[in-house]
């Protein structure tokens, strides 16, 4: 995150051109603070607040493990609105930017804890990131002067986490927040695991990006450029403690004691306890987040079960992680969306704070903005999902086809062996480390599938050319019925759409297979993620797979196809494929070869439903 979001949304020099100003405030001026919260601890600062003003403006706060001295400049000294990157909008119109390192990272006091649970609702003489920006937020409006007593939060990532544990008993002043990319669940989505299956290469890179120094942002000293051979070398997981990390990183020990979804991951779990919005909330996500595509989707839902005075918001966006941030996001590796989507996000970002922290505007958001990719428009939307779409399915045959027809045949199936000792790459070679140099990773979501469609371990189903576009719009979900001879299975599930295999016009996209929607489900975890149990040998049983949320048009022309595997590495780790109490644990001789059976008959009709909007 931090090589992306921070330089994006923080210390970027380019400028944005958005709605016209106030134009009133053309600098600022930095001033740093300790401040106390109420255990004692201090909490690092940075306030920059418009120089000679003579106004009162709101605070627009933003907390971080990633360091927030980033403006490099003296205490006391001004800085130009124009070297506020994307802030300059806002700057313009007079704000109190404020910008503070977490408990126990870079200049703050204290002990990191990694996504630290909300420990004051069970013991309220306890602190957590919630009381944390409560006592910031009531320190600020009570210290700084100028102020004119309200607040918001907003933040990417981690700090789009720590926006919404802000939004939990907030604090009087803090009247909006925006939580973007924030991570709800760290078993069940996001950054650390997916459906169970573990996050390989994030995990490993992460736990030692934010834990391995508190004054830093580490990255790990890989001896080789491509980590693919690196991480298949690595071997057993146990081997990651016993040769590199030594039992040094919390956050790795824990991922190792905690290979199901206990208790440790559901305290951590934003959906534990956030039940409504008690602000308003306005949610941000993209389509092709690598590290939180998920979280956004599922905390906007949870929370609007129980949004009777219609505070939570969301804006859904053909985006990576933080895409919304860049200057210009009008394509994301070889996909166009044909216009600057991050300057249509930022203009309302400003709208948004603006009307809620200084009474501008008429307070009119729709409920959602979603980018429609494929037809590249922008929606809004009453509802999210809309009501509107007819659920269709869309089956996988024995032919290697897909279509609207269920199969009629009583037998049908289409096999691949996974072997764990050659998994299938989740993106092209080189794998450059995460966030390291020349790193593809920010792109991976849109990559060309070609790269591994002809594998014989990865099986597609694709659908005659299209003689209409079709919208799909919502929830998609995979229904696999796929039996293994193994006693544990990995299936990755992708959902293609796959372009005319001649393009005249822009020849370069012939054929492209771009993933509009995919996802892994561990298999030990299809009947509980608390309580795993095997699968049974070449039995046939249905694993029903979230794709998430998509707004796609697939054009005319184009044909959609369903993809299926068994590895992703090393995003994901190598199931072992036989079922061993805890994969952390496995031990060499426990990966096996197996053969994966999809089956695609009348009895067991594996298919991917797709919410499709009438034209
Ligand atoms: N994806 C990163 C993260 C968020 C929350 C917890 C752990 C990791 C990030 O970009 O901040």
């Amino acid at each position: 995150m931090r090589k992306t979001i921070l330089p994006a949304l923080l210390i970027c020099l380019f400028f944005t051109n958005l709605q016209a100003q106030s134009d009133t405030i053309a600098s600022y001026t930095k001033k740093t603070y300790m401040v106390p919260m109420r255990d004692g601890i201090r909490l690092f600062t940075v306030v920059l607040a418009p120089a000679q003003s003579t106004g009162s403006y709101p605070f627009l706060l933003e907390r971080s493990p990633y360091g927030s001295d980033f403006f490099p400049i003296a205490e006391d000294s001004a800085i130009s609105v124009n070297r506020l990157g994307t802030l300059r909008p806002m700057a313009k119109e007079g704000y109190i930017f404020v910008f503070q390192d977490m408990r126990g990272k870079f200049k703050s006091e204290g002990t990191f804890e990694m996504t630290r649970p909300l420990y004051h609702l069970f013991d309220k003489t306890k602190t957590d990131e919630s009381t944390d920006a409560y006592d910031a937020i009531d320190w600020l409006v009570k210290s700084i002067k100028n102020n004119n007593g309200k607040a918001g939060i907003h933040g990417v990532s981690y700090p789009g986490y720590l926006a919404l544990d802000a939004s939990v008993d907030p604090h009087p002043a803090l009247k909006a927040s925006s939580p973007q990319a924030s991570p709800a669940d760290m078993f069940l989505g996001d950054d650390f695991h997916h459906n169970g299956a573990f996050r390989l290469s994030y995990g490993f890179e992460y736990s030692y990006l934010v834990e391995n120094d508190k004054l830093s942002n580490s990255d790990f000293p890989f001896p080789q450029y491509d980590l693919y051979n690196w991480y298949l070398q690595l071997g057993s997981l146990k081997n990651v403690n016993d040769k590199y990390f030594k039992g040094r990183l919390p956050a790795w020990n824990d991922f190792v004691k905690h290979p199901d979804y206990d208790d440790y991951w559901k305290r951590a779990s934003t959906l534990t306890y956030i039940h409504k919005p008690q602000i308003p909330i306005m949610h941000v996500g993209g389509y092709f987040d690598q590290e939180d595509l998920n979280g956004p989707q599922l905390m906007y839902n949870h929370l609007e079960k129980k949004d009777s005075f219609n505070r939570n918001f969301i804006v859904l966006g053909p985006w990576n992680h933080g895409g919304w941030g860049r200057r210009k996001a009008d394509s994301l590796g070889q996909i166009s969306f044909e216009s600057n989507t991050s300057a249509w996000f930022q203009a309302l970002e400003k709208r948004w704070f603006d009307y809620w922290l200084k009474g501008i505007g008429d307070g009119k958001f729709a409920e959602a903005n979603c980018f429609r990719t494929g037809s590249n428009t922008w929606k809004s939307y009453d509802t999210w999902p809309p009501k509107t779409a007819e659920v269709k399915k869309l089956y996988a045959t024995a032919d290697h086809k897909a279509g609207f027809t269920k199969p009629l045949a009583l037998t049908g199936a289409v096999s691949y062996v996974s072997d764990p000792a050659s998994p299938v790459p989740y993106r092209s070679l080189p794998i450059e480390a995460t966030y390291g140099e020349g790193s593809r990773w920010y792109t991976w979501h849109v990559e060309d599938q070609r790269f591994v469609t002809t594998r014989p371990d990865v099986v597609s189903f694709m659908m005659d050319s299209l003689t209409e576009d079709i919208t799909v719009t919502g929830k998609v979900t995979a229904h696999l019925f796929a039996s293994t001879t193994g006693t544990d299975a990995d299936f990755v599930v992708k959902l293609i759409d796959v372009y005319p295999a001649f393009d005249a016009i822009n020849k370069k996209m012939s054929g492209y297979q771009l993933p509009v929607a995919m996802e892994v489900f561990r298999g030990r975890f299809r009947k509980s993620f608390s309580s795993p149990s095997p699968l049974t040998p070449n039995k046939p049983e249905e694993f029903v797979i979230d794709l998430h949320d998509i707004n796609h048009t697939f054009k005319k022309g184009h044909h959609i196809m369903i993809q299926v595997q068994s590895t992703w590495f090393p995003v994901i780790d190598r199931n072992p494929q036989k079922y061993v109490p805890n994969i952390f644990e496995a031990k060499e001789s426990d990966f096996i070869k197996a053969t994966q059976t999809i089956y695609c008959n009348s009895k067991y009709a594996t298919y991917v439903e797709l919410p499709v909007m009438k034209q």
